[in-house]
């Protein structure tokens, strides 16, 4: 315990002088040449070439940026309530941030990842995960909206996830946290052979990207990190970082970095499919909520699904199988011919490489070093691709471009190195300002990269913007990789702490991009589509408000009749069919903020009135050179009065 206690702090100072070296070497440092700004620039007017869609990390949010400009384009709730857009606030949308634990509007989201084609990125949908109260989530790219959320049942920390297969069959998602499953109250000292992990495959339905938890895969106690699912010769499987393989379950510094090397999980999904037709799964019974936002109605429904298909890892030869990788590796990545898969191993001098070939050579050859749950450890050296020697302090995350290289990130020794898949030998390294977590390449982590830019995502920003009081924005670097040495072009600042990015070229999305919900097709119990159904009605204490918005009026723009204790639904329609017009709704005292409504759409707000007078409401969003008047009045009488519902728009 002593030797790794002295281990991390050796790790900790490294990590200071570190900083301070490449601090100080920014100073002086011509790290920009003289066209770095003409590469990253583009004129107003023009388009960014790449979409970048950066997780907001513990924001909950996707931020999509134009790739190179850097310029913020849309910030898309997930695991958040917006109160720029309404989502989670408004009555439709709600019902996306349910779960069998209630209502979570705040999650932690870390790993973007695009649907593929054939291991080519093909710019559907991005999924994305939820950390904390495990959750995937489909994001439509013809909307830009979370259309989609599923819970995962029998998780903890959903870190180790949402990563997508080759045609997207799955979307995979493991637990960090390996707990009691199912659930029970248990010591916590007693967590060693008995608490578990599950890896998660969710189906997706390629005509409409609906999920469905198809099956889970129980796995030994250890914490599962990060995964990429194998491309070309090795599509079928998938591989899985692990650490804490000695099931520590306090000081984890420390205990969990006992062991010299910890395992690749490499889990055969086709084999798994076998295993489910086959019917040797059991069916257990749990709970999960599953979220779907339909377009046509405008509205989210909230579905609670109660069983789940498990397949049993240590009795199911074939399944699984443990390649030995140093030491805790984070970042597990596949190369896109799908024959190396890198263990970024965090605590390790040399960077590992398995080659896919020698593992299915090792696995038909029985070349085994034991076994751990059942599960057979493959012999380190018979799966041994290659090694990366001595590339930096801290490795995280490696992607590849299309000339046969691959990027690391080095959190300690804070840089970018470049080194030659299949010869192993380091052909540049650069410095980031300052720690970086993953790096990103347009199709990067696919069988088809665009590599022309790497976006490094960094932990620590200190003094590269104007300083804002104790909490900074964090920092993203664009390098250009087209010639041999990588060129810094630029920084800018994101959103959240971005874990990873997906970057994707824009002809794939922007031809798609919908630009009006059409008020013909609008399905919303409560839309009003023409003026004509504009009214009010009163059930008891509810009372419905059917209100049309175009510009500059809303309407009806004066109510009357409307009591004290009353729950009055404002139920939007913005009548416009232009692309760029929507209108907001404001009214004064609603406590859950105010709604922005999309040509063509439908949204409702829920306003309690507490006291009697007279209230206005107005658009919120400057939609026209009369937008000022677009307004009105609500008048709350007490409790007891008998003032009749009215409303009106003029005489
Ligand atoms: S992780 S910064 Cu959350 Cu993907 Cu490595
Ligand atoms: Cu509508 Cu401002």
């Amino acid at each position: 315990m002593k030797r790794t206690t002295y281990l991390s702090l050796t790790l900790l100072a490294l990590a200071s002088v570190f900083t301070s070296c490449t601090n100080q070497g920014k100073k002086s440092n011509g790290a920009l040449t003289s066209n770095a700004a003409e590469r990253v620039y583009v004129p107003p007017g023009q388009y960014d070439e790449f979409y970048g869609f950066l997780s907001g990390g513990f924001s909950g949010q996707l931020g999509v940026y134009g790739i190179p400009s850097g310029r913020l384009l849309k910030v898309v709730p997930v695991f958040s309530q917006d109160p720029e857009k309404a989502y989670g606030y408004n009555e439709e949308t709600k019902p996306m941030l349910n779960t069998t634990h209630g209502f979570i509007p705040w999650d932690d989201t870390h790993h973007p990842d695009v649907s593929q084609t054939n291991g080519v990125l093909d710019g559907r949908w991005i999924f994305m995960n939820a950390n904390n109260t495990p959750r995937v989530a489909r994001i439509d790219l013809t909307s830009f909206e979370t259309a989609e959320i599923m819970e995962i049942p029998n998780s903890a920390g959903n870190h180790n996830s949402a990563f997508v297969t080759e045609n997207t069959e799955y979307v995979v998602a493991g637990t960090r946290f390996s707990v009691p499953i199912p659930q029970r109250d248990m010591p916590i000292k007693d967590y060693k052979g008995n608490f578990k992990a599950s890896l998660s495959f969710l189906s997706v339905d390629q005509d409409n990207g609906h999920m469905d938890l198809s099956f889970q895969i129980r796995l030994p106690g250890f914490n599962y990190d990060l995964a990429h699912p194998g491309r070309d010769k090795s599509h079928g499987w998938i591989f899985i970082t692990t650490y804490n393989t000695e099931e520590a379950y306090t000081l984890q510094e420390v205990n969990s970095s006992q062991n010299d090397k910890d395992f690749i999980a490499a889990v055969n999904w086709k084999k798994a499919e076998e295993y489910i037709k086959a019917g040797k799964f059991t069916t257990e019974a749990t709970e999960y909520a599953h979220n779907i936002y339909n377009e046509e109605t405008h509205t989210a429904t909230s579905t609670i699904k109660k069983e789940v298909r498990v397949l049993e890892a240590s009795e199911l030869p074939g399944l699984v199988y443990f390649l030995p990788t140093p030491k805790s590796p984070h970042g597990c990545d596949v190369d896109p011919t799908g024959e190396y898969i890198v263990g970024n191993g965090k605590l390790s001098a040399d960077l590992t490489v398995h080659s896919f070939t020698k593992m299915l050579d090792a696995i038909e050859n029985k070349k085994f070093d034991g076994e751990a749950y059942g599960i057979p450890i493959l012999n380190f050296e018979d799966v041994l691709g290659g090694t990366v020697k001595q590339p930096g302090l801290g490795p995280l995350h490696t992607e590849f471009d299309d000339k046969g290289n691959a990027y690391t990130t080095f959190f300690i020794s804070s840089e970018v190195v470049k080194w030659k898949v299949g010869t192993w030998e380091i052909i540049d390294r650069k410095p980031t300002y300052y720690s970086p977590g993953h790096l990103s390449i347009p199709g990067g982590n696919s069988q088809k990269p665009w590599g022309k830019y790497l976006l490094a995502m960094n932990k620590i920003t200190k003094d590269r913007y104007l300083p804002t009081g104790p909490e900074l924005t964090q920092s993203a670097q664009l390098y250009d990789i087209t010639g041999d040495k990588m060129v810094l072009l630029s920084d800018f600042p994101t959103i959240g702490e971005p874990h990873y990015a997906s970057m994707v070229p824009a002809e794939l999305i922007q031809p798609k991009s919908r630009k009006i919900y059409n008020l013909e097709e609008n399905e919303h119990a409560h839309a009003t589509t023409k003026d004509s159904d504009v009214r009010i009605e009163r059930n008891g204490k509810e009372v419905h408000v059917y209100m049309t918005m175009i510009r500059s009026h809303l309407n009806p723009d004066n109510i009357e009749g409307i009591k004290v204790g009353d729950k009055v639904y404002f139920h939007l329609t913005n009548l416009e069919q232009d692309f760029d017009v929507p209108h907001g709704f404001a009214v004064m005292g609603a406590e859950n903020a105010e709604l922005l409504v999309m040509p063509g759409q439908t949204e409702t707000l829920v306003w309690y009135p507490k006291k009697v007078g007279v209230w206005p409401f107005y658009c919120s969003d400057f939609c026209s050179a009369l937008h000022q008047e677009m307004s009105g009045y609500i008048r709350v009488s007490p409790e007891d009065s008998n003032i009749e519902l009215s409303w009106g728009l003029g005489d």
